[in-house]
């Protein structure tokens, strides 16, 4: 099968879900076109399977804006044409669900057409999706493809409480592959912390919907009673509140370490001891995900779908929104009973073996099956 994936090329979640997904696809024989405005962060370009086509936005000084979405529209039309793709994959509705429309409507005027998956992330349903400039564009992109999916039940549901959605919904969960989480042998936590010091960490794009204020102020209350250093990765508009914070709390200054992006992810998170996610909202939290099967325990807010993949008491704990007082007890809780963090670090590896790619991604191949032999019994 030649599957084309539109997705977004930054650090962001759903790119990274849909480089892994593409990537995962290809070592099992399929033929994964990537199209996208840049090569996607952790895409292998080696893989004979892979193939990337950057989306070239020809600029022209009558336009105040440049119209990425039509050079968007005819690559994936000129893709599906010269590799004869049988099944488009857009993940994030916009532009990506709305881009590969369009690309089907200029096949249909050439006889022909390919049935098209979209996979709702999160921020393009909750957040940017509700705007009026959009909102009607999603709701469309939605019901006009063939399939569609949703990275958890939270997500979903507020999809069919947004939106007149006509399709049918299925929830196929984020995933992560465990097996690049093996016990690492050359991981020191002496670079970061000093014996006596438990690591927290925080992973984000820094964006405000992160909560990275709360972070700073979990962190400020739980050093003031355990002896602790905090790593922030990541990076984005957030940052200037980390400066001030900073400015503010000096003392704190030799113990936050800002990293930005780093290649080695997973081997910081096994060194870490506790993963803080505040978010507002948060439609999975693979962030959350991705410090589990590092054996990292998660506190967090209870926004969305978070409450799906950590559990209350077994993997870490979770608070009300913006209850930073809770959030900052459990830490303490947590990072001063020895038996109870050892006991969570293999709840947290346990809850994210339950996501293991081996089990997710069947059912995407099983989805992919039924969407095309519905599509051709449409013909
Ligand atoms: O969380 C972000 O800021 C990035 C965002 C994205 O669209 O790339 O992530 C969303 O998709 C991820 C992968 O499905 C989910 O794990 C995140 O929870 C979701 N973010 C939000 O809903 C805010």
């Amino acid at each position: 099968m030649k599957i084309g994936i539109l997705c977004y090329p930054t650090y962001g979640g759903s790119g990274i879900v849909a480089t892994e997904l593409g990537m995962s696809l290809a070592n099992k024989g399929f033929e994964v076109h990537f199209i996208s405005s840049a090569l996607p962060a952790r895409l292998d370009i080696t893989n004979p399977n892979i193939f990337f086509h950057k989306v070239n936005v020809q600029t022209y000084p009558l336009f105040e804006y440049q119209p990425y979405d039509i050079a968007l529209s005819s690559m994936i039309y000129r893709v599906v044409n010269l590799y004869k793709l049988d099944i488009l994959h857009a993940h994030y509705a916009i532009p990506y669900a709305y881009a590969a429309f369009m690309a089907k409507q200029m096949l249909k005027e050439e006889g022909k057409d390919i049935p098209l998956v979209t996979t709702l992330h999160g921020t393009d349903i909750t957040l940017v999706g509700q705007h009026p400039s959009y909102k009607h564009a999603v709701e469309f992109s939605i019901n006009q493809s063939d399939t569609v999916t949703s990275v958890s039940e939270s997500l979903k549901a507020d999809t069919l409480k947004f939106f007149n959605i006509k399709k049918e919904i299925q929830v196929i969960t984020n995933f992560i592959d465990n097996s690049e989480f093996d016990d690492c042998h050359d991981c020191s936590r002496s670079q970061f912390a000093n014996e006596d010091e438990k690591i927290l960490i925080h992973v984000s794009n820094l964006r405000p919907v992160k909560r990275v204020s709360e972070v700073l102020q979990i962190f400020k209350n739980v050093n003031a009673r355990v002896k602790s250093k905090l790593i922030i990765i990541g990076e984005g508009p957030e940052m200037e509140k980390i400066t001030q914070f900073l400015e503010e709390n000096p003392e704190l200054i030799g113990k936050i370490r800002l990293l930005g992006k780093v290649n080695d992810l997973y081997r910081i998170l096994q060194l870490s001891d506790v993963f803080l996610l505040p978010s507002e909202q948060e439609s999975f939290g693979l962030a959350a995900l991705e410090a589990m099967a590092a054996n990292t325990p998660v506190i967090s807010s209870n926004a969305g779908g978070i409450p799906e993949v950590n559990i209350q008491g077994e993997t870490g704990f979770l608070a009300e929104i913006g209850n930073v007082e809770a959030m900052s007890n459990y830490t303490i809780k947590l990072l001063s009973d020895e038996k109870l963090l050892a006991q969570m670090k293999i709840n947290a590896k346990q809850q994210a073996i339950k996501f293991d790619l081996k089990n997710i991604l069947p059912i995407y191949e099983e989805m992919y099956e039924r969407t095309l032999k519905n599509f051709k019994s449409l013909d």
